[in-house]
């Protein structure tokens, strides 16, 4: 049997803008307001995959999601047809309306956490959406989220799908940007490691005093208990709140593994050694890389700044591993050198490849939010839906498909638009036919 890590990347949808919605993401509130480039955006998204893909990688795509949510807004008491909705909610309450227009679901690494079969009880992939409840306008996501997920992963002998977690910042859930999995090898049981910014039953435990910490542990450990994971498999690391004060809103933005390698900042962890000795006990035999970056030659601020963790490692069809990196790091003289060093020290890590993929680093999402990592062997990926995985063919489409929908250049203003809600219908029912994922979205319903 073969095994396999599967990326699948978020889509970015036609009514990407920037808002500034999320409290705590630096990029985010940077950048509200401005103008931003949907069509880019599901340009450069799209580069990305076909690079990996052309790589030797198995890489799919996530639908993304229906904005302006009319239905919510309907939820929220706005009346009449949807162009009176829009209308009224930009009118009277300009920011609830934004949040209801934003395509946070292309950061599928948000979307959910996944748990390996070679991990789990009953031997099926485990999936549960994040309920994403810190930030009102990613709390939207969930239920689709799991409709997309149904759709792309259908195949019930080898996918198990849980409902998100009830929806209460006591459960608190960000998906895999907080979730790694070290392993040997993709097909064998590995170490899930989940990494939570508070506890959420007991207040007198180590918090961040400034930004929200989004994951609880109390969530961490209910998925894994809902995905069948042995104690022996799984570790609870706290997160160091200093650095979530920093702006390190997700794990993901201090720390990413793969395989064998834990890359993660000398600060990313609040009680390190204790975490990394109890990683090394239950990973059991064989190499494992701890390779840590100190502050001294990258900086707290230098790696939110250049999403220097936000990078993919994978590991390429001969085996050596790649990181794959935003071009912010190549511009950081600081960071492009300790890119530079790390592929020739003794890590596994032995190439560095760059992408633009500014406008989604525009509102925090690097390389690596892009994407939702899912270990296949190759029956599990026998059984995905076909028309969700990259190949010249898809590639082509979606350029075609997106040079049809997409608009060059948006701005907040007009996301009130009632014709770029149609565009946006028009958009999502073709790629539904695309890639074959019958009627996910409210209006096809
Ligand atoms: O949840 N930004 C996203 C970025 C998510 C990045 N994901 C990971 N690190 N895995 C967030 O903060 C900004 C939307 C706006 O401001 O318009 C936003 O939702």
């Amino acid at each position: 049997m073969k095994e396999f890590e599967v990326n699948f990347d978020g889509l970015v949808g036609p009514t990407h803008n920037y808002a500034g919605l999320s409290y705590g993401n630096v990029a985010s509130l940077s950048n509200a307001k401005a103008s931003s480039s949907p069509k880019q955006a599901a340009k450069q998204g799209l580069m990305k995959m076909k690079a990996l893909s052309d790589m030797g990688m198995l890489q799919g795509v996530l639908a993304p999601q229906e904005r302006p949510d009319v239905m919510t807004l309907r939820r929220l008491g706005f009346t009449g047809s949807d162009a009176q909705v829009l209308e009224k909610a930009a009118k009277q309450a300009p920011m609830v309306f934004q949040a209801c227009c934003s395509a946070s679901s292309m950061w599928t690494a948000n979307a959910a956490t996944v748990s390996p079969s070679a991990d789990t009880a009953d031997g099926k992939v485990h999936f549960t959406p994040a309920n994403l409840t810190n930030k009102f306008h990613r709390s939207l996501e969930p239920e689709v989220t799991g409709r997309i997920l149904k759709a792309t992963f259908s195949n019930e002998r080898h996918f198990h799908h849980h409902q998100h977690l009830p929806d209460n910042e006591h459960f608190g859930d960000e998906g895999a940007a907080n979730h790694t999995r070290l392993c040997s090898n993709y097909g064998h049981a590995g170490v899930e490691l989940f990494v939570y910014g508070r506890y959420a039953f007991d207040t007198s435990k180590p918090a961040p005093k400034k930004y929200p910490a989004r994951q609880t542990l109390e969530a961490c450990q209910a998925i894994a208990r809902l995905h069948g994971l042995s104690e022996e498999g799984v570790v609870y690391i706290q997160q160091n709140p200093d650095v979530i004060d920093q702006g390190v809103f997700h794990n993901d933005v201090i720390s990413v593994g793969n395989q064998n390698v834990l890359f993660y900042h000398e600060q990313a962890f609040y009680n390190t050694q204790a975490s990394l000795d109890e990683i090394r006990r239950k990973y059991g035999e064989g190499d494992l890389h701890f390779v840590m970056v100190p502050t001294a030659e990258v900086s707290v601020a230098d790696a939110v700044k250049t999403y220097l963790f936000n990078t993919q490692i994978i590991t390429l069809p001969g085996g050596e591993m790649a990181i794959i990196a935003p071009t912010e790091c190549q511009e950081s003289p600081a960071v492009s050198a300790y890119l530079d060093k790390l592929v020739i020290l003794g890590s596994p890590i032995k190439q560095v490849h760059y992408f633009d993929v500014k406008q989604s680093m525009r509102n925090g999402g690097g390389p690596a939010c892009l994407r939702l990592r899912v270990a296949l062997n190759d029956q599990e990926v026998d059984a995905v839906n076909p028309n969700t995985l990259m190949n010249d063919n898809l590639f082509k489409r979606l350029n075609q498909w997106v040079d049809k929908h997409y608009r060059e250049e948006l701005k907040v203003d007009e996301l009130r638009d009632p014709q770029l809600l149609q565009e946006s219908r028009d958009a999502l029912d073709e790629l539904t036919q695309i890639l074959k994922l019958g009627s996910v979205y409210p209006f096809q319903r």
